[in-house]
C-alpha cells in the first residue's frame, strides 16, 4: 500500500512537471493575451470553483456520514430513528443546485453573446471606410491564407495584426473542414468549405511583447494525415508597425527583383518550374481564390517558418522544395522535385529574397 501510494505520487508529481511547461505566453490558454482569452479563462475558473466546491462539500458531508452514523460496539441491534421526507433538507437540495446553475450559466451566456457580436465588423466612418479590421481566413490542407479584403493584401502561413484593437476573422476552408485556434488570444473556431464563421479576438500589446510578439496557432480540427502540422503564426505587432507592414505589402503590386546573380537565377528556375502556377511572389494576387492554391510567397523572406513548421533557414527550405512529402505527408504541393543542388541553392536565394520590408 505505502509502495503504491509512493509510485502514484511520484507519478502525479511527474504530471506536474510536464503540465508545468504548458504554460508558455505565446501558447497557452492559461495565459491569455487579450480580451477574448480573459473572458473564457474567467469562465473556465468559475465552472472549476464551483465543481471543486460542489466536490469538497459531497465528499466532507459523506465522510462525517460514514464515521458518525456506522455501528458502533454494543449498538449492533439499535435502530435509528426513521424519517421520511423533510422539508428543510429538499428545499435546501434543489435551491442550491439552482443558485449554482444560475452562477454558472449567468456569466456564460454573457460571455457568449458579448464574443459572438460582430456587429461592428461592418461599421463603416463617414467615407464608407470599414473601421475594423477585418482579416478572411481560408484554411487548405495544411496552410492558411490571409487576407486583408479592405487592404487588398494577402499574405500565407504567417498572419500580422494590430495589438490592442479588436481584429475579425471571417473564417472559411476551400478543401475539408478544418479549424482555427489561437491557443492565447482564444477558443478556437471551425472554418467550414460552406458557410462563413465570424468572430474577433484581441491582443494586447503589453502580453504581445511577453510572448516575443509572436503567438502560435494550430489547425484544431483533424483534416488529414498531416493535420498536426497545419501550424501558423501571429505576428501581433503595434498599430503603426502594422501599418508600415501594410504600405509595403500594398506597394508590392509587382515581384520584388532579385539583387543577386544567384537569386536572379533562382527567379529563372522559380518560373521554369512552373512554381508560379500555384505560388504567387506578389502581395496583391488578383487571381480568383480557387486559383491560389498555395502559400503567397510575397514576404516570404519574413516568414517565421518554413511550411509553417519547419525552423526558417536555407537548409530546411531547400529540403523543403526537394521532398515536400516527407515534411508533411500528404500536402497539396507534389511529392518530390527533380531539381539540381544548384537550382535548389538559387530558389532558396530567391525565395528568401522575397521580402516587402526590412
Ligand atoms: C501544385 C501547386 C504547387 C506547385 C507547382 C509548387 N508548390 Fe510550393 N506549395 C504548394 C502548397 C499547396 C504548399 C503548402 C504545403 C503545406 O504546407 O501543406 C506549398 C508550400 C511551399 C513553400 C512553403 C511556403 C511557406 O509559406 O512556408 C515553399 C517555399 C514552396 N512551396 C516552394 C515551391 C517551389 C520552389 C516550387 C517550384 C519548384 C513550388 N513550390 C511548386 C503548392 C505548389
Ligand atoms: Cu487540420
Amino acid at each position: 500500500m505505502g509502495m503504491k501510494f509512493g509510485r502514484l505520487s511520484f507519478l502525479f508529481l511527474l504530471l506536474t512537471l510536464v503540465l508545468a511547461g504548458c504554460g508558455e505566453p505565446f501558447l497557452s490558454t492559461l495565459k491569455p493575451a487579450g480580451e477574448v482569452a480573459e473572458t473564457q479563462l474567467t469562465l473556465l475558473f468559475i465552472s472549476t470553483s464551483i465543481m471543486v466546491l460542489v466536490i469538497l462539500v459531497v465528499v466532507i458531508i459523506y465522510l462525517i456520514v460514514l464515521f458518525r452514523f456506522r455501528r458502533k460496539k454494543g449498538e449492533e441491534n439499535k435502530i435509528p430513528k426513521q424519517v421520511e421526507g423533510s422539508h428543510k433538507l429538499e428545499i435546501i437540495w434543489t435551491v442550491i443546485p439552482i443558485l449554482l446553475l444560475l452562477s454558472l450559466s449567468v456569466p456564460t451566456i454573457a460571455a457568449t453573446f458579448k464574443l459572438g457580436d460582430v456587429k461592428d465588423m461592418d461599421k463603416v466612418d463617414k467615407d464608407g471606410n470599414r473601421e475594423a479590421l477585418v482579416v478572411n481566413v481560408r484554411a487548405n490542407l495544411y496552410w492558411w491564407e490571409f487576407e486583408y479584403p479592405d487592404l487588398g493584401i494577402i499574405t500565407s502561413q504567417d498572419l500580422v495584426v494590430p495589438t490592442d484593437e479588436k481584429v475579425y476573422f471571417n473564417l472559411k476552408a476551400s478543401d475539408v473542414k478544418h479549424s482555427f485556434w489561437v491557443p492565447a488570444a482564444g477558443g478556437k473556431m471551425d472554418t467550414n468549405t460552406d458557410n462563413e464563421n465570424k468572430f474577433y479576438l484581441v491582443f494586447d500589446k503589453e502580453k504581445a511583447d511577453e510572448a516575443g510578439n509572436l503567438f502560435y496557432g494550430k489547425c484544431a480540427e483533424l483534416c488529414g494525415p498531416s493535420h498536426a502540422y497545419m501550424d501558423f503564426k501571429v505576428k501581433a505587432v503595434s498599430r503603426d508597425e502594422f501599418n508600415q507592414w501594410a504600405t509595403a505589402m500594398q506597394k508590392n503590386k509587382e515581384e520584388v527583383q532579385p539583387t543577386s546573380d544567384l537569386a536572379k537565377q533562382g527567379q529563372e528556375v522559380f518560373q521554369a518550374n512552373n512554381c508560379i502556377a500555384c505560388h504567387a511572389v506578389t502581395a496583391n494576387d488578383a487571381r480568383p481564390e480557387t486559383a491560389r492554391t498555395a502559400p503567397n510567397l510575397a514576404d516570404f523572406g519574413n516568414r517565421t517558418r518554413v511550411a509553417g513548421i519547419l525552423e526558417y533557414n536555407e537548409e530546411n527550405l531547400k529540403a523543403w522544395i526537394q521532398n515536400p512529402e516527407k515534411f508533411k505527408p500528404g500536402n497539396q504541393m507534389y511529392k518530390e522535385a527533380n531539381l539540381s543542388e544548384e537550382e535548389l541553392d538559387a530558389l532558396a536565394e530567391y525565395l528568401m529574397g522575397l521580402k516587402v520590408q526590412e
